[in-house]
């Protein structure tokens, strides 16, 4: 335990509050941890999985009605509305304090809570921080486990009252009444009413990024929906990228790439730091660093396969908790849609109804059900993943999922027009019909439900940190869309492994060796810069993917001006200056 009176004192005014039965401290010891999965198998919490199959794997089922991150129940509770901005859910903190007190009041009659210091990003780290979470939930417990560092050693490290007080209580998991608030200020995050991994794994979302990204600001420094992924070359050289991604664009696959054939055979590699989550820091060199806060993976099951992400797949095989897949019923092993073809006859289906896998309509595992996997299970995880000082970062991507507008890959010209792509990302819903351009949501840097301050201030954030860094050693900064589709609405571009061949000329221009050609949105390869070797893409369909439309980006440019107009005067000069810039290059 701790003599820190900072972490007594707020302990015990949580005590008082809670009223939990028993108070256990997580030391982080597997015995421990072993002792708490045979009390959840025992309470009913999880179910052992086959363990010559799968060793050391559990399943989880959470409430029909508690299966998603909730972003309209999420509040940002700064002193003003203002603070908070035009994007997030604001009350004041007063207010939501006395809301959120009566709620939690007496909910741990009869439970145990747990306290778990854990440590976002690796222990003694410059870029990492402490949190400590209250929950009266095992299989929370469990699972920070896994995407944390957990236990006695991170308890060390706390010195004075630098750590984020993290309050879970699921209580009964009443929709109306589930909060997920963070007081920035305060370094206080509350959740109550849910057990569903997104809205309870309180360092993941809420610290990692909400809570991060504020104290980013204000410490000079970067917290972002970022994979980290690291390139090596056949020379043994290794380049490291920083991608954001709205969720459901690919993220976890980009980081998790398997060359084409030929590449692989030419000796490039591709090595796994994150898949979620960046912090990043200016070096004393004046670089860009990155470290994964994180330390597993919690990724959406569906549509992962040995096909589509091997090195996913595989990180599943021991020591992962699977939330609200299905479960096999012969031998006691999960399966989900896209795992193969092969559905389990005797099947649980997510919500624990017996049925024939082979003949059911509907879902069998739920859309967003999750393996929780430890990232040092991942085949091609980065020998750097630990590394404290993190990865120098050479190019930062930003993409979304665009039908027609945005080409294959573009470069900004410089940092600012780099922000103002990212501040001007979006993506499409997918369920548009065939050549429909879907609904555009407006997605900066990947960050829409995950900025814990006013995005306008996020925006001039990014400005800032730019001015900090040698133009010369800042990252580049590119703009993707892997899902360009043809006026039939077939998608031009193979994506997954194939998208390796973007990152080349990504690099090559980070290196000055590839060349690019100016067009109204920004620096574009041409046909020819792009490898195609053993690719079933024509020179026709490569022209296609690096068009630009000038009509298409009008449209565009109309919705980012309406987008940007409810910053009002809070948006940064640099962003408005963009947007012109952008407006007379279209004419
Ligand atoms: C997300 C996630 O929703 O990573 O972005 O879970
Ligand atoms: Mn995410």
């Amino acid at each position: 335990m701790t003599e820190n009176k900072f972490v007594l004192n707020w302990l015990e005014e949580m005590k008082a509050l809670c009223k939990p039965d028993s108070v256990v401290w997580i030391d982080g010891s597997e015995e421990q941890l072993e002792a708490l999965r045979a009390e959840a198998v025992e309470s009913g919490e999880m179910i052992k999985l086959n363990q010559e199959k799968l060793p050391g794997c559990y399943y989880h089922r959470t409430a029909e009605n508690d299966v998603a991150r909730v972003e309209d129940r999420t509040f940002i509770c700064t002193p003003t509305e203002e603070e908070a901005g035009p994007i997030n859910n604001w009350m004041a903190p007063d207010e939501m304090y006395a809301k959120l007190n009566a709620l939690y009041d007496g909910s741990m009659v009869g439970r145990t809570m747990y306290v778990i210091p854990y440590s976002m990003g690796p222990v003694g780290s410059p870029f990492s921080k402490i949190g400590i979470e209250l929950t009266d939930s095992i299989y929370v417990v469990l699972n920070m486990a896994i995407m944390t560092r957990i236990g006695d050693k991170v308890l060390e490290k706390i010195e004075g009252d630098e750590f984020i007080k993290c309050l879970h209580a699921k209580k009964d998991v009443n929709p109306d009444e589930r909060y997920i608030v963070h007081f920035p200020q305060d370094n206080t995050i509350m959740s109550v009413n849910s057990a569903y991994g997104g809205n309870v794994l309180l360092g993941k979302k809420c610290f990692a990024l909400r809570i991060a990204s504020y104290l980013g600001k204000n410490e000079g420094w970067m917290a972002e929906h970022m994979l980290i992924l690291g390139l090596e070359n056949p020379q043994g050289e290794v380049k490291y990228i920083a991608a954001a991604f709205p969720s459901a664009c690919g993220k976890t696959n980009l980081a998790m790439l398997i060359p084409p054939k030929y590449l692989k055979e030419k000796g490039y590699k591709v090595w796994t730091v994150g898949d979620d989550i960046a912090w990043l820091r200016i070096g004393p060199d004046g670089r860009l660093y990155a470290v994964n806060p994180e330390a597993g993976f919690f990724g959406v099951a569906p549509g992962t396969s040995e096909k589509t992400n091997f090195n996913a797949l595989e990180s599943t095989k021991k020591n992962t908790i699977f939330t609200n897949v299905a479960i096999n019923n012969d031998d006691m092993t999960v399966w989900w849609e896209g795992l193969d073809k092969n559905p389990p006859e005797n099947c649980t289906e997510w919500t624990g109804k017996q049925v024939n896998g082979k003949t059911y309509e509907g879902n069998l595992a739920h859309p967003n059900s999750r393996f929780t996997a430890p990232a040092i299970n991942c085949p091609c995880i980065s020998s750097e993943f630990e590394n404290p000082q993190g990865v120098p970062i050479s190019a930062i991507v930003f993409g979304g999922r665009r039908a027609k507008t945005a080409p294959l890959v573009y470069q900004a010209r410089d940092w600012e027009h780099g922000v103002f792509v990212g501040a001007t990302m979006a993506s499409e819903t997918t369920a548009a019909a065939a050549g429909a351009v879907g609904v555009v949501r407006r997605d900066p840097m990947a960050m829409k439900p995950f900025v814990g301050y006013n995005m306008a201030d996020y925006f001039g954030h990014w400005l800032e940190m730019g001015k900090k860094m040698d133009p010369e050693k800042a990252p580049k900064i590119f703009h993707v869309n892997w899902f360009r589709k043809d006026d039939d609405g077939n998608f031009l571009w193979p994506g997954f492994g194939d998208n390796m061949r973007v990152l080349l000329w990504i690099l090559d221009r980070c290196a000055g060796k590839a060349d690019a050609v100016e067009s109204p949105i920004g620096l574009l390869p041409t046909a020819n810069d792009i490898d195609t070797t053993d690719l079933d893409v024509t020179e026709e369909q490569l022209s296609e993917l690096l068009s630009v439309d000038k009509s298409v980006w009008m449209e565009d440019v109309e919705n980012q001006e309406e987008y940007f107009a409810q910053f009002g005067d809070r948006l940064p000069a640099e962003i408005k200056n963009q947007l012109e810039i952008l407006k007379n290059n279209l004419k």
